[in-house]
């Protein structure tokens, strides 16, 4: 189990479909279409996952080695304001809407003593009704103080929307790893090297710190995203290649080994219709989800948006 959660999370699915909304004045207010910095990679031969796995049960035990073509990605993550800019252009209906509801981490809401704990295996997911990338944490929720945090709620058709209107892609595997390590060789564990952050000191990126799930001592700064250029970027100069939000990738979730375990979680993930995510989020901790490594991937169902998963756009070069 991990930080990340299926749309099945926290209670039934909702009832039919519904329709989008309008932008609300907030949304539309911090609307700015403007990309940030494209970092350039050569290609050449990159890999996926690591000789030193911590979670061999997610298949990151398996290294791959791939011949990557030239490439580009965003220095960032796609933000609330750019988000906003496709939307006001489009008129793109997210899945979140469309369900009229998503799951959001529980001390995220306003009062998060008046909800009774979910009876599900991850209670700190709570089923949340109306709320979606303009609404984070539901009705009267707005996203009009973050414009340059992270837009979260996305569902992997949305990401891909995204991505196809920015004249780009979601990313391979490979060509993610092959970012996160500033397009080195070599195997570190964290996009700046292998220092494991701790709780008090050394804060390299918005991850939890503390008792996961109820005491976050929020040394890092933040509870839930942070603004995409809070920490230090990579190498590269990609921010937020681990924690903040979870970032699709293009690729179903596959074990490539002909284990029994792994046949089984395959079969789990295509029934479920999982894709890749990496980077891990503000809920990671070495304790409970050690998933914010290079190598860490989650496999997560295509109609789950939760309230931290979002993405980055990747371009052809
Ligand atoms: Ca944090
Ligand atoms: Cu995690």
């Amino acid at each position: 189990m991990g930080c990340c959660a299926d749309r099945s999370t926290g209670g039934a699915g909702g009832g039919g479909e519904k329709p989008g909304h309008a932008l609300p004045e907030a949304a539309r207010a911090i609307a700015d279409a403007t990309p940030p910095e494209r970092i350039r990679f050569a290609g050449g031969i990159g890999h996926t996952g690591t000789t030193s796995p911590a979670i061999p049960t997610d298949g990151e035990g398996l290294v791959r080695k791939v011949r990557l073509k030239p490439f580009a990605a965003d220095a960032s993550l796609v933000t609330n304001a750019r988000f906003a800019a496709f939307v006001a252009a489009t008129g793109y209906v997210t899945e979140a809407e469309r369900f009229g509801w998503a799951p959001v981490f529980r001390l995220l809401l306003p009062d998060p003593e008046s909800i009774p704990p979910s009876q599900s295996r991850t209670p700190w997911w709570v089923k949340c009704d109306g709320a979606w990338w303009a609404e984070p944490e539901g009705p009267g929720s707005h996203v009009g103080a973050r414009a340059d945090h992270p837009v979260v709620h996305v569902s992997w058709a949305d990401a891909r929307a995204f991505a196809a209107w920015a004249g780009g892609h979601l990313p391979s595997e490979a060509e993610w790893e092959h970012a996160a390590r500033g397009g080195r060789s070599g195997d570190p564990r964290f996009p700046w090297g292998d220092r494991e952050p701790d709780d008090t000191e050394f804060l390299p990126a918005n991850i939890w710190q503390g008792q996961f799930p109820e005491i976050n001592s929020c040394a890092d700064g933040w509870l839930g995203t942070s603004p995409v250029g809070a920490f230090a970027p990579n190498e590269a100069g990609l921010y937020d290649m681990s924690g903040n939000v979870w970032e699709w990738t293009s690729e179903p979730f596959r074990i490539r080994s002909a284990s029994r375990g792994a046949q089984a979680r395959n079969e789990l993930a295509r029934a479920a219709d999982q894709k890749v995510m990496k980077g891990g989020s503000f809920l990671c901790h070495v304790s409970y989800c050690y998933r914010y490594r290079i190598a860490a991937r989650s496999g997560t169902s295509a109609d789950s948006g939760t309230s931290n998963t979002g993405l980055r756009v990747f371009y052809n070069d």
